[in-house]
């Protein structure tokens, strides 16, 4: 009887760790990051996807990270670990501009 209680006990432990990490898409249409400002959680994947028929990227402006040239249709995507908020824009379009705020876990 004890195995058992341990196996649920086991179970619940490891619940928390498989909801952790949500996948967030941004869509890049149109010469526009959608959202614009996206909210994650430390843990989380971002999923960047051009959809314009010419390449763009996704670098933060601190260069903490930088997606290199996103061809049309390609998505590149990031697990996201430091909280705090990150500017990022496109550097073949630098009006192109949004955010990511990462919330602790
Ligand atoms: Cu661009």
């Amino acid at each position: 009887m004890a195995g058992q209680w341990l196996l649920v006990a086991l179970g619940a432990l490891c619940l928390p760790a498989m909801a952790a990490g949500r996948v967030h898409v941004v869509n890049i249409e149109a010469m526009q990051f959608q959202p614009s400002t996206l909210d994650v959680q430390a843990g989380d994947t971002v999923v960047w996807k051009n959809k314009d028929p010419f390449p763009h990227t996704a670098t933060a402006v601190d260069r903490s990270f930088d997606s290199g040239s996103l061809a049309p249709g390609a998505q590149w995507k990031m697990v996201v670990k430091k909280p705090g908020s990150v500017a990022y824009f496109c550097t073949l379009h630098e009006t192109m501009r949004a955010t990511l705020d990462v919330k602790p876990r």
